[in-house]
């Protein structure tokens, strides 16, 4: 078969965008061919995804990608965990929440009385973040549309629901919920029933790769997409998408998905559900062909990027290359804080964040933006060694490569702090990783494309790609790394 163009819909915590994917068996090449901004808005009861603003910009961006010439299919990624409501009509009960709103902390302790930590890792094997799906149903359990709700979609079902009129869940994203059974790669009928949840609220799962039905007749009319015009089911998690597409070419490595969040782990044939595994916060999520993608959040760009919107609402703020060059030359070392700070989740003002943090920990604040921006790089290198460290412990693995992908890929100071503290090779590279997984699952439903190796084999020999050696005294970064876990 020949080589054929998709369109990629992936929508980011602060933009959204559609791309088209000209793919083939020695082809992928991505053509951006709209993109809109992804403004959250705080309404009185909490903050907000407008969705609707969202599926304006799928609509506008495909009928670019109409225009651009004939597309095989369609494949929507989006973040994680956060989710629509249905009544019976199938219609949309509100705005869906913002998973960095606030509301979960009481919610996720009721769970936990009903079902203990332990037991939720179990079966679900889900890092316990305060946002997981299964907190964020506990707080909205309260509100006058519980009564009404009939079916649970997570956003990128719901967009595909919008576009196709299917209901389903792909398994890749359902396994962020903390209601999907990690061992099994089902939903857990027991822990949705223990939570007292509706088990019909829970559509059937999909595969990547499986088909999403084909565009609604207005859709096709609005778009000048052709009405038989197939929607795939991808890996809809956009981390699942990143990692299918992380170019390694031998088994065994590891790899940081780097943008507002750093995702970083192993991809595993089985979930680790230990003890251990539980008490360091790994999670088990489902990636494509049924591995597991073996990881732990780390708070990630978000912490540089909430820096630069803190200093652009004060004015004159300097550009990004100003900024990193000026970390460059800031003194090493001089600051480290934990980014899992909890404290850093929320939106607002991250230097002074930051500045408690740092006090709290006995240290001395920056005074200047370079140094902040060292102070995160540099703890974002050591989050990085941490947890690909303990992830390779607990999974029982040696490390011998790190793939960093993703933006943050783009980042010269972050792939070369993450070798230099880790003391590995750092391959850099793909940026659009999640668009080239989104296209590549689309690109084999339509038999253009073969297994995972094969894929990633594929982007390693089409995508550039650069290389970090690890450089400089690693006694320093062990002892950075002491500072943040003392003893
Ligand atoms: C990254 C991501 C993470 C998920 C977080 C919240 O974009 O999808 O994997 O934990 O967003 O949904």
């Amino acid at each position: 078969q020949s080589d054929a163009t998709f369109a990629a819909v992936d929508l980011g915590a602060t933009s959204g965008r559609v791309i088209t994917g000209l793919a083939g068996p020695e082809r992928l090449t991505l053509t951006e061919v709209h993109r809109f901004a992804n403004t959250p808005v705080r309404l009185p009861d909490g903050l907000r995804w407008d969705v609707l603003a969202l599926y304006q910009g799928i609509l506008d961006g495909l009928r670019s990608a109409a225009r651009s010439g004939p597309i095989a299919s369609i494949g929507i990624d989006t973040w994680a965990v956060d989710y629509g409501l249905l009544d019976a009509d199938g219609a949309l009960l509100g705005l869906p929440f913002h998973y960095r709103d606030s509301r979960n902390g009481r919610a996720a302790e009721q769970v936990l009385a009903v079902c203990g930590a332990q037991e939720l890792y179990a079966v679900g094997g889900l890092q316990h973040l305060p946002f997981n799906t299964v907190f964020q149903l506990a707080a909205h359990r309260t509100s006058a549309q519980w009564g009404s709700a009939r079916t649970m979609l997570l956003i990128p079902d719901l967009l595909t629901n919008w576009l196709t009129g299917s209901v389903g869940a792909e398994i890749t994203n359902a396994s962020t919920t903390g209601l999907f059974d990690a061992s099994a790669g089902a939903w857990s009928d027991e822990l949705i029933g223990r939570l007292g949840l509706e088990r019909s609220w829970f559509p059937p799962l999909r595969e990547p790769g499986e088909s999403a039905g084909t565009l609604l007749p207005h859709v096709a009319e609005y778009t000048g997409l052709p009405a038989g015009t197939p929607v795939t089911a991808v890996a809809s998690h956009d981390t699942a998408s990143a990692v299918a597409a992380v170019p390694a070419t031998e088994p065994g490595f590891a790899y940081v998905s780097c943008g507002t969040w750093s995702l970083a782990g192993l991809e595993l044939a089985a979930p680790v559900l230990t003890e251990e595994s539980r008490a360091a916060n790994f999670t088990n999520e489902r990636g494509v062909d049924g591995t597991v993608r073996y990881l732990r959040n780390i708070m990630g760009m978000w912490l540089l990027e909430e820096c630069r919107r803190t200093w652009g609402l004060r004015g004159d703020a300097p550009g990004l290359a100003e900024l990193l060059a000026s970390a460059a030359r800031a003194r090493p070392f001089a600051a480290v804080i934990d980014p899992d700070d909890e404290a850093f989740l929320a939106p607002g003002d991250m230097p002074s964040r930051i500045d408690a943090h740092l006090v709290r920990t006995g240290q001395v604040p920056p005074d200047g933006p370079g140094g902040y921006v060292r102070c995160v790089l540099e703890s974002l290198a050591l989050a990085h060694r941490r947890t690909l460290r303990q992830a390779a412990a607990l999974a029982g693995r040696e490390l011998s490569r790190i793939h960093l992908v993703g933006g943050g890929s783009r980042n010269e100071l972050l792939c070369q702090w993450t070798a230099d503290a880790t003391g590995l090779p750092v391959t850099a590279g793909p940026a659009e990783a999640t668009a080239l997984g989104n296209i590549l699952l689309q690109a084999r439903a339509h038999g253009l494309a073969g297994d995972l190796v094969s894929m990633r084999q594929l982007v390693a020999r089409t995508q550039e790609l650069r290389h970090y050696t690890p450089q400089g005294d690693r006694r320093a970064w062990d002892g950075a790394a002491a500072r943040l876990a003392p003893g």
